[in-house]
């Protein structure tokens, strides 16, 4: 239910009885995921007025440089989520290992765990191109008033009971999904309250856009080839127009209000993709399949692979069904 300038808060209130879980800790935990956007969006709008920006020096599990940029994210999103006493337990991106919260409460009846990517696309940080934030929830399958163990963290993704994206562009915006589809809400930064902006956001069945990183072209696999070829031809409603931004939320949002499909393959340089299944893929593809859309590998579809790591990668492919299945059809021939 959502009516026009509805805030993020009345949607939450007026939605809860929707969510499979009808708990308010869900309501809370997503508006413990509002405030600490409002926050990093603050920081993500003034990155070159201060020295908040450029390498900190750490390399995180990823091998990546880690921005100082990425590391306050990373912060912000954990001790809010700490502090509201809300979940039993977080992974991120630019943790090692799981966090667990309250292991030595046993009254401790949070029953949620979170998985994030604080911030996404952290590359563009110093070139002043959007970012953004995932998120991933899920029940607990351990018993509640334990330590959260791996088992709570490596479920497949179509046990999700909500999963997110903030997109810091030239807006702010917040998109979630509780499994009854997918809403946009954007941030008004002069009083600190989201908007719904964009309700019921659903991918065209169709599109016309195509985002991939073509530099690694020789490296892809042949169907890859054959489609991103595919693309190109004067045949039809194509050429499609190519748009890469270099940021999954980004290139995400973009395809999901105008059309369009996005791939990041396994390569040669990069084995099975580049993306992780836990806290980028799986959430993702929860919000593209509530909008309409489709998410898979290539061959599976990414809410029903069994993850077996905490940082494992998979090749990702999501955008407008038409798109997908025709994709599917060049990889299934490029065997
Ligand atoms: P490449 C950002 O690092 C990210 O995880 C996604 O946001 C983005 O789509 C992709 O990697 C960009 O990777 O190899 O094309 O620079």
């Amino acid at each position: 239910m959502s009516r026009k300038n509805q805030t993020l808060g009345e949607f939450i209130i007026e939605n809860q009885s929707s969510f499979k879980y009808t708990s308010g800790e869900l309501s809370r935990l997503i508006n413990s995921i509002r405030l600490a956007a409002k926050v990093v969006s603050h920081e993500v709008n003034k990155a070159g007025l201060v020295d908040i920006i450029g390498a900190a020096g750490d390399v995180n599990i990823q091998g990546e440089d880690q921005q100082k940029l990425d590391v306050y994210a990373n912060d912000k999103f954990i001790q809010t989520l700490k502090n509201r006493n809300i979940v039993c337990g977080i992974a991120s991106e630019e943790e090692d290992d799981f966090i667990t919260i309250n292991s030595q409460d046993e009254n401790n009846q949070n029953k949620y765990v979170v998985l994030i990517d604080p911030l996404d696309g952290s590359s563009n940080i110093d070139v002043n191109v959007s970012v953004g934030t995932i998120f991933s929830i899920y029940r607990r399958v351990t018993p509640i008033g334990t330590p959260v163990t791996i088992d709570d963290f490596l479920q497949e993704g179509n046990q999700q009971v909500a999963a997110g994206y903030v997109v810091y562009g030239t807006s702010t915006m917040l998109v979630y999904t509780t499994g009854a589809g997918v809403n946009g809400f954007t941030l008004n930064p002069a009083i600190g309250t989201f908007y719904l902006s964009h309700p019921t956001m659903e991918f065209p069945e169709n599109g016309n856009i195509y985002s991939v990183n073509e530099g690694n072209y020789i490296h892809f696999p042949q169907g890859v080839k054959d489609y991103i070829k595919y693309c190109q031809m004067e045949e039809d409603n194509r050429p499609y127009t190519a748009r890469y931004i270099g940021s999954l939320v980004s290139d995400f949002h973009r395809n999901m209000i105008k059309g369009g499909i996005y791939m990041y393959p396994k390569s040669s340089k990069a084995t099975n993709g580049k993306l992780r299944l836990l806290y980028e893929c799986n959430p993702m593809a929860f919000i593209a399949e509530q909008a309409n859309g489709k998410a898979s590998d290539g061959v599976t579809r990414i809410l029903d692979i069994k993850p077996t790591e905490l940082h494992e990668r998979v090749p990702f492919f999501c955008g407008s069904k038409t798109m997908m299945n025709t994709l599917e059809d060049f990889i299934q021939k490029g065997k």
